[in-house]
């Protein structure tokens, strides 16, 4: 079949539509991704180092994780002290959930009860096989009837190979 130079235009066009639509949908599919990660990495804090204040405006809640380093396969705490006006404050239905970029399985703890005011989990992740270290924690609970959530972000180290620290050991 011969096709008119004409003919060939169009399909040639066609073409170059299919294409740039492809790169198009894979940009903003990368962008949208790569914002999401950047919007929670930008205002969320990070707990790796230092206690962090997430500030709900009407509530702040006071996020403590260790012991640090937060390690991968060990017991992590994360404690909430939530204040509304300076008063201390519950959250209710409270639960703390961790999540990557990409799906690490379900991470989801409610809080429970601790002294002097503290709402807490214990907490233990996995290590990413691509090498990433970054986690995100998200702080969902029930104020005023209305559901609230609050990001925070952290790494998560490997642990220790060294012989003799038993981490490495059986
Ligand atoms: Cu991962």
């Amino acid at each position: 079949m011969r096709l008119s130079p004409r003919t060939r235009t169009v399909l040639g066009l066609a073409v170059a539509a299919a294409l740039a639509a492809a790169v198009l949908a894979v940009r903003s599919r990368d962008a949208a991704r790569g914002s999401a990660a950047g919007a929670a990495g930008a205002d969320a804090p990070d707990v790796s180092r230092a206690d962090a204040t997430l500030d709900l405006g009407d509530v702040r809640v006071a996020v403590s994780a260790g012991p640090r380093p937060l390690l991968a396969f060990a017991r992590n705490r994360f404690r909430f002290r939530a204040a509304r006006d300076d008063d201390p404050a519950m959250l209710g239905d409270a639960v703390v959930s961790f999540t990557m970029t990409m799906p690490m399985g379900d991470h989801r703890h409610p809080l429970v009860q601790a002294p002097d005011g503290w709402q807490e989990a214990e907490v233990v992740l996995p290590i990413c096989p691509s090498g990433n270290r970054r986690w995100f924690g998200t702080l969902a609970f029930t104020h005023a009837g209305r559901p609230r959530s609050a990001r925070f972000t952290f790494d998560l180290q490997q642990p220790s190979q060294t012989p003799g620290d038993g981490t490495a050991r059986r």
